[in-house]
């Protein structure tokens, strides 16, 4: 990765209930996110944020839909899509910092058009992948995995006029464990690639990066590493909107990264769903900044 390196943060918390992830990619910023890459020597573009338009009292009142805030998550993801669209257009390579996962759907479409076979990898606790009809909560940070797929609310999986983004065979989640009955049958019926904790636990991490980066090097042309800082066991991670026990530790999370700087496979990124307001001194962005050095090849330098 000898790119420039376009930062897009997106101060959205509209696709979940819990107020306060808006604030991440300051929280990144201020953990040192742009000082750590220009360390590694990378020339680093800052684009700011992008704005969010938030639903008046009125709009608010209206959410009888199963999709909350469903107006305003598309708008923003539209200019999101824009934005990395031309970034990579200009031959850098674009890192989001969240935000809430919704914002997944807007990175991933504009990156998807770029590649012929796009892989993913979906670091998270959680699939994302309900669609209005499975969400048990209507938050649309439960469904970027789906609408990239193509399920779900054709506004959503239509945004920047294509569908489908992603091939389910080009995807692989880490660190699954918290999953909805409408996400399981989802990942069975379309043979979706899960190392869930059991599989960590079992293999180890090096075995399962390894299993992972051989499947999507043999699939895809590039790979976009969609990071929720979820994924990560709450007790080092501890400001995130839905946290779940039994996670990835920092260091297997470090591991994960410093093994696909090893393999050059990352063609795009985003940091997700760090929440400063559940945060215990920034400790979350900390790590988050952390993982980025080493994805970043902090350790081949
Ligand atoms: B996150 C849940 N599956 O759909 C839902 O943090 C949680 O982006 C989604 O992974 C968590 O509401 C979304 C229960
Ligand atoms: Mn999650
Ligand atoms: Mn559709
Ligand atoms: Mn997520």
């Amino acid at each position: 990765m000898k790119k420039d390196i376009s930062i897009i943060g997106v101060p959205m918390d509209l696709g979940q209930s819990r107020r306060g992830v808006d604030m991440g990619p300051s929280a990144l910023r201020y953990a040192g996110a742009i000082e750590k890459l220009e360390e590694l020597e990378f020339k680093v573009h800052d684009l700011g944020d992008i704005p969010i338009n938030r639903p008046s009292a009125d709009q608010a009142n209206q959410s009888n839909s199963n999709l909350k805030n469903l107006v305003q998550v598309i708008e923003a993801n539209e200019k999101l899509s824009d934005m990395v669209d031309k970034e990579i257009e200009s031959g850098r390579f674009p890192l989001v910092f969240g935000g809430d996962h919704s914002i997944a759907i807007g990175t991933l479409a504009g990156i998807s058009k770029h590649y012929e076979s796009l892989g993913v990898i979906w670091y998270d606790a959680h699939g994302d992948l309900n669609s209005e009809e499975t969400s048990p909560s209507g938050n649309i940070h439960g469904m970027p995995l789906a609408v990239s797929l193509g399920i779900g609310d054709d506004r959503l999986t239509n945004i920047s006029a294509y569908e489908p983004k992603v091939k389910p065979e080009n995807i692989v989640i880490i660190g699954a464990r918290s999953l909805d009955p409408g996400e399981k049958a989802l990942i069975r019926e379309k043979g979706i690639k899960v190392f869930s904790m059991h599989e960590i636990d079992r293999m180890g991490m090096p075995a399962v990066m390894e299993e992972a980066i051989e499947y999507l090097k043999e699939r895809t042309d590039g790979v976009h590493l969609s990071l929720d800082l979820d994924g990560l066991d709450p007790s080092e991670a501890p400001g995130v909107g839905t946290p779940v026990i039994g996670g990835m530790s920092y260091r297997e999370s470090h591991l994960a990264m410093e093994m696909l700087a090893e393999a050059e496979c990352i063609t795009s990124a985003e940091f997700v769903e760090v929440n400063p307001i559940l945060d215990e001194k920034n400790k979350t962005a900390v790590a988050a900044v952390a993982l980025m050095g080493s994805l970043f090849g902090e350790k081949l330098k």
